[in-house]
């Protein structure tokens, strides 16, 4: 059986390097397979925590940017992570079979935990473990993800592998990463070598969906460029880390090739390439925000949303956990 999962953070405003590598791919999927459970990670929120952070504000407008998207709440789960406890319990389970071999090699920990390492909180640290539960819980057989998430997958498939090897079961399907199509890694509009992420503290190195076209024709003209007119092929973008990020953002969301953008925009300085590329964006991302403004006036209809989803989820995972309980031998609850 197919069962897609995937979830985002609330940690701030849902970007392009959300939609474009994972929330997209995911409407495209959602009819395909038999399955799909969207969650929005608020448990993985709590590791960076800012003083700032309304989470259940995050949480909805995460909620409201995957239907504004086109998750369909009648096709898919969504729902909110916290309300599903068992998440928590499969991922203190799961944390008692990782070695912290495994966990060391992480390098999101190690970019997220920076130079004040001992500082870290244990959650970050102990982050893909969750993630492995949160994909685990609901034996999920793909996991359509951005490029940044690749090494966490990586963990949780070797989980379920280690897990199923010790107990001499094929309780745990091992996940497949579904990392796919031309934007599976949007870089920074101030910055061509770092990922667009909600954490930037410049709110110029993103485009959020919930942008006015102002907005984002006024970030995509500020956007980081070279000196260079564009290239005639998509070779001549090599070493040009913002010229590359701009023409592959173009090619995700015109569905225009990136060879036929530097084949029309060759030589050209980046004024009209910027010009068309804002237009693109415009057209496909102002709806999102507007749908998602019309949504978050509404949240008793959003909550009803994510109470529907997250009854889905826990039955399911109820389910399983009693299967997981009794492999490693857990006495069962009368
Ligand atoms: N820049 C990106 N390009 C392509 N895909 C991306 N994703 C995130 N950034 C990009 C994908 O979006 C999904 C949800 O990610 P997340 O918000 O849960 O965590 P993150 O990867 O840590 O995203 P951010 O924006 O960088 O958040 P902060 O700043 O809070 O850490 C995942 O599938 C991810 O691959």
């Amino acid at each position: 059986m197919h069962r897609i999962l995937s979830g985002i953070r609330p940690t701030g405003d849902i970007h392009l390097g959300n939609y474009l590598g994972a929330v997209r791919n995911w409407v495209e999927m959602q009819h395909l397979s038999q399955q799909n459970l969207f969650c929005i990670v608020d448990l993985h929120a709590l590791t960076t925590l800012q003083d700032t952070d309304n989470l259940a504000d995050h949480t909805r407008t995460v909620a409201a940017a995957y239907i504004a998207s086109g998750i369909d709440p009648n096709k898919s789960a969504i729902f909110a992570q916290s309300h599903v406890p068992y998440h928590a319990e499969l991922g203190w389970i799961l944390g008692c079979f990782a070695p912290l071999g495994w966990l060391n090699r992480m390098t999101q920990f190690k970019e997220k935990a920076g130079k004040h390492k001992e500082l870290a909180c244990l959650g970050l640290y102990a982050y893909p473990v969750l993630m492995a539960a949160d994909i685990l819980l609901y034996k999920a057989s793909h996991v359509p993800v951005g490029e940044d998430q690749k090494q966490h997958l990586e963990l949780a498939r070797d989980l379920a592998g280690a897990f199923n090897h010790r107990f001499n079961s094929d309780l745990f399907p091992v996940p497949e990463p579904i990392i796919q199509g031309p934007a599976t890694r949007v870089m920074s509009l101030r910055d061509g070598t770092s990922k667009m992420s909600k954490s930037d503290i410049s709110e110029y190195s993103r485009i959020n969906l919930m942008d006015t076209p102002d907005m984002i024709v006024q970030k995509i003209r500020k956007a980081k460029t070279d000196m260079e007119p564009l290239p005639e092929t998509v070779e001549g973008l090599e070493n040009r880390p913002e010229a590359q990020n701009l023409v592959n953002i173009f090619a995700a969301i015109s569905g225009i090739s990136a060879a036929d953008i530097c084949a029309r925009f060759a030589g050209s300085n980046f004024a009209p390439f910027k010009q068309e590329l804002a237009d693109h964006l415009i057209e496909k991302i102002a709806p999102v925000g507007t749908q998602m403004r019309h949504l978050l006036k509404e949240t008793s209809e959003l909550d009803k949303v994510l109470a529907a989803g997250a009854d889905v989820a826990n039955k399911l995972a109820a389910t399983h956990m009693v299967e997981i309980r009794s492999v490693i031998g857990l006495l069962q609850e009368r």
